[in-house]
């Protein structure tokens, strides 16, 4: 079993899409082991996009992540991390895949719905920014 961790971005939430994107989810068969509504702060969303912290797209992508409430959760499943990410499909929806998450919901290459660890060791990392062990019920 593998843990990853998700965010459901706002404009996701901003558009009442978080029981289809749960569905989607709960479909390919992860299960939700924890999950809450949060509204982060600038600070948060720039610590938690540290890695991106020189890109050009830095700010405007902690902007937008602070802009309204997130959902976060941890996804568990055989291989979880590389399903999810399967399942939200390419950061350009232009390139997603059909069927894929941001296929459906994402409105372009920064609103793109869903985040998901890309790694075991981003994943734990990620899990533990948003999350404490009494939180997580698998
Ligand atoms: P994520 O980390 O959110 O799961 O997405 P990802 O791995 O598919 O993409 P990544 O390269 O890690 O980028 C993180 C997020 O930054 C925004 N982004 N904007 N304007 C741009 O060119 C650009 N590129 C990326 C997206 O919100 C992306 O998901
Ligand atoms: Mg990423």
């Amino acid at each position: 079993m593998e843990r990853t961790f998700s965010i459901i971005k706002p404009d996701a939430v901003e558009r009442n899409l978080i029981g289809s994107i749960f569905q989607m989810i709960e479909e390919a068969g992860l299960r939700i082991v924890a999950t809450k509504k949060i509204h982060m702060t600038k600070a948060q969303a720039e610590g938690f996009y540290a890695v991106h912290s020189e890109r050009p797209f830095f700010n405007s992508l902690t902007e937008y992540m602070c802009s309204g409430p997130c959902v976060v959760s941890v996804l568990e499943g055989e291989n979880a991390i590389k399903r999810y990410r399967e399942l939200m499909g390419a950061t350009n929806p232009e390139q997603a895949a059909e069927g894929t998450i941001r296929k459906r919901f994402a409105q372009n290459i920064e609103a793109n719905a869903v985040h998901g660890s890309d790694a075991p060791e981003t994943a734990a990392v990620e899990i533990s920014y948003f999350f404490n062990q009494l939180e997580i019920v698998g």
